[in-house]
């Protein structure tokens, strides 16, 4: 089979306080996406990193009585460790601050300068620190004389400055007709509809410097401007491919990238500026932008702002980090919100970790070993349960590729979790151990098809769970480059005869 490329990326997070659930979650999102595509054959490029230019970045350096190099070296490394602690297979690690992204940025803006999109005027209106955005009027509303954005909820200032203008309003038709050509360029729909609708209300010209403070990338050849932080920190998704040496490998494999996967929060830079940036740089856009949902704590969004954080280091020593993974992954998906709390965390761990494939798993390891010395020989001989079964889990296999190229993993989840379930009535079914004095040869068989549907169910699980599942299927003695999904194409897993090692419990539950 053909490997095609896949470059997948997680926003870069400001590095301007602890990280939080939200953090956790946009990360591991990408990381199930770019683990499901290398286990389907692909080559991925995944990046994640830090976002460390301007205002917002300098204030909390200034708060914190630090420099803000070495404020942001400090907090960047608390980012690229908590990439280990929630199992995150990125191949890079980007910060602002390097100066491979320096020179991409500065090669974009030479790009924009040169095609005639950038020109010098003066910026007057309202600018939100918090979310380092500027916001129209009719975006604006006044609550105890302090004026706040009615998008974010941030709260906003006046600023009136010399500004570079980026045309952004001369791309209106040009981004409509790239959205209708592209229809997936945003998932979900919601999110399509609602960014379509904001770039047919009329775009405005967007200012992209700044010229009252100087945490950033200098505007080449003027000194007195910096680069607006959106512009410097979206072109990291190039930077990483050693833009703009557009002749090297991982350009040349990976751009335009596959898909940018961010909150919803973000979509307006993603969806409508990082587009317009891209075409007028005569730089092809990324494939797609998939806005997920919030975590929220009650009703509102689980931020450092709201001081309402579950915060994920202490789930993960609690829980273990496969199990926050899994419980993310299923409570908040297809791009909507997700109240998360304790007690679902538990009744999710129980229910479908322990009680379910857990048990399937223990099971049927502990049967083998007690009963089998840890072989099962399987013959061709297949009883109608056996058929069922396999024709069952086919109908459920059958559209998981689509439903994961289109971001739909709690349904991917949901099939999975079903054919767990089905495996296990199955045995219930068929009580093997009813067979072991006079019919060791269909006892076999109803172990060795058991054995087969949980390397199945290891493997589709993997991108969310890989932990335990690495630990199911080097049980199972599956070997490395085995573990893919050709068996979604008819592959056998396991040989006839199967020799297993041991398996511990793999979910502790609650
Ligand atoms: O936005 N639930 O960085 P950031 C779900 N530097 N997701 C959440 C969340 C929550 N409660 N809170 C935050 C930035 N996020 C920029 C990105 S990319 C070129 C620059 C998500 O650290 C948020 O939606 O504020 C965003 O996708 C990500 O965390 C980073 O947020």
């Amino acid at each position: 089979m053909k490997q095609s490329n896949f470059y997948i990326t997680t926003p870069i997070y400001y590095p301007s306080g602890e990280p939080h659930m939200g953090h956790a979650y946009s990360s591991i999102l990408a990381d199930v996406f770019a683990r499901f595509k290398r286990n389907d054959n692909c080559k991925v490029y995944f990046l994640t990193g830090t976002d460390e230019h301007g205002l917002k970045i300098q204030k909390a350096a200034e708060k914190a009585g630090s420099d803000p190099l070495i404020y942001c070296n400090k907090i960047s490394k608390i980012f690229k460790d908590l990439t280990k602690t929630l199992n995150l297979s990125n191949d890079d690690f980007i910060r602002t601050t390097e100066k491979r992204h320096h020179e991409s940025v500065n090669d974009l803006w030479s790009r924009l300068v040169k095609s005639g999109d950038i020109y010098l005027s003066k910026y007057e209106g309202w600018y939100s620190v918090s979310d380092e955005a500027y916001y129209n009027s009719d975006e604006i509303i006044e609550k105890n004389g302090k004026k706040y954005s009615t998008f974010s909820g941030s709260i906003v200032e006046w600023v009136e400055e010399e500004s570079f203008f980026f045309r952004l309003s001369s791309w209106q038709k040009r981004l409509l007709e790239f959205y209708d050509k592209n229809d997936k360029f945003i998932l979900p729909i919601s999110r399509r509809n609602e960014v379509i609708n904001f770039v047919k209300s009329g775009l405005k010209d967007l200012s992209v410097s700044r010229t009252s403070f100087t945490w950033g990338i200098k505007v080449p050849n003027n000194d007195k401007h910096i680069i607006y932080v959106w512009l410097d920190a979206l072109t990291n998704y190039l930077s990483a491919l050693n833009f703009p040496n557009t002749n090297d490998k991982l350009y040349k494999n990976f751009w335009p990238a596959s898909l940018h996967v961010i909150g919803k929060d973000i979509l307006r830079f993603h969806a409508i500026y990082w587009p317009a940036f891209l075409l007028a740089a005569k730089i092809k856009p990324p494939s797609r932008v998939f806005g997920h949902g919030w975590i929220l704590s009650g009703e509102e969004k689980m931020s450092k702002s709201k001081g309402n954080i579950l915060n994920p280091l202490e789930i993960i020593n609690r829980y273990g980090i496969d199990e926050l993974r899994y419980y993310l992954m299923k409570e908040v998906s297809h791009g909507s919100d997700g109240n998360i709390s304790l007690k679902s965390l538990e009744n999710c761990i129980n229910s479908d970790l322990a009680n379910n494939f857990g048990n399937l798993c223990q099971r049927v390891f502990s049967f083998v070993k007690n009963n089998c010395e840890n072989k099962v020989t399987k013959t061709k001989n297949i009883s109608s349960a056996d058929k069922k079964l396999i024709e069952q889990t086919k109908g459920l296999t059958k559209d998981l590729r689509n439903l994961m190229n289109n971001q739909h993993l709690n349904n991917y989840i949901k099939s999975v979790v079903n054919i767990s379930f089905l495996t296990n009535k199955y045995i219930n079914d068929e009580e093997p151990w009813k067979l072991k004095k006079n019919n060791i040869e269909k006892m076999n068989n109803i172990l060795h098809l058991a054995l087969e549907q949980i390397a199945k169910i290891s493997i589709l699980l993997n991108p969310i769970i890989p932990q335990a599942t690495t630990k199911v299927l080097e049980a199972l003695k599956i070997n490395v480059k085995s573990r893919n999904l050709l068996f979604l194409e008819g592959k056998k897993i396991l040989p006839k005869d199967v020799r297993l090692s041991e398996l511990n419990i793999l979910f502790k539950k609650n």
